[in-house]
């Protein structure tokens, strides 16, 4: 007899979580994955590469707030052949998330370090959601801290295209990461009203059906 009462109580508490924010995440090796483009331009790995072994080592920060030193252990060094050539980093967070913060550990000197960044956004249908262009500053040093860069969409975020370049062909850096919350449909306001108003309409329709019976 209270299912349909109860039903709507559930309703409610659901509605009432909803929007309630779980900590975000830092995304990392443990949580995606990173691989080598095929936009990348012709050109040398260097030392730090290993035919795409080691590309992980860009996503390797146990947190956003991790500092870095520079070894063969922790960065990758790219030279494009050709003036506007670069790295192109490829990224599935494996489901969709609404990133909050870039962060980004550059090479600590502009020999090297990275210059410019484009970025591309793309949701679980693999539909561009937004762009992004970066121009990273030089890292800390001799520890290497992430430069924070604060981001109010995209929202609904599965891949990450990220075109990595230097003035002088020269791509050196720690890491790339993202803060991020796992992106959860909320409803509309129009929809929840709707849904209300569909369990009314089941709560009076059954009240009528009883009353008829007696
Ligand atoms: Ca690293
Ligand atoms: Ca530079």
């Amino acid at each position: 007899m209270s299912t349909p009462i109860a039903a709507s109580l559930a309703l409610l508490s659901l509605l009432g979580t909803a929007g309630a924010q779980a900590a975000p995440t830092y995304l990392n090796g443990t949580n995606i994955t990173v691989s080598v483009g095929p936009g990348t331009s012709p050109g040398s790995f260097n030392n730090t590469f290993a035919n795409g072994a080691t590309i992980a080592k860009v996503i390797d920060a146990p947190s956003a707030a991790a500092e870095e030193f520079h070894t063969q252990a922790t960065h990758i060094w790219f030279t494009a052949d050709q003036a506007g050539g670069g790295l192109e980093l490829l990224f599935d967070f494996g489901t969709a998330y609404d990133i909050g913060t870039l962060h980004f550990w550059n090479y600590t000197s502009e020999d090297y370090d990275v210059d410019h960044i484009a970025f591309s956004f793309f949701n679980q249908a693999n539909a561009l959601v937004g762009t992004l262009e970066v121009t990273p500053a030089l890292g800390s040093s001799p520890g290497i801290r992430a430069q924070d860069i604060l981001l109010a969409a995209p929202l609904n975020v599965r891949y990450v295209t990220a075109f990595v370049s230097g003035s002088n062909r020269q791509v050196d850096f720690q890491n790339i990461g993202f803060t991020a919350d796992v992106s959860a449909p909320i409803p509309e306001p129009g929809t929840v009203g709707l849904m209300a108003a569909g369990l009314l309409g089941l709560l009076s329709h059954r009240r009528w059906r009883r009353g008829a019976h007696r």
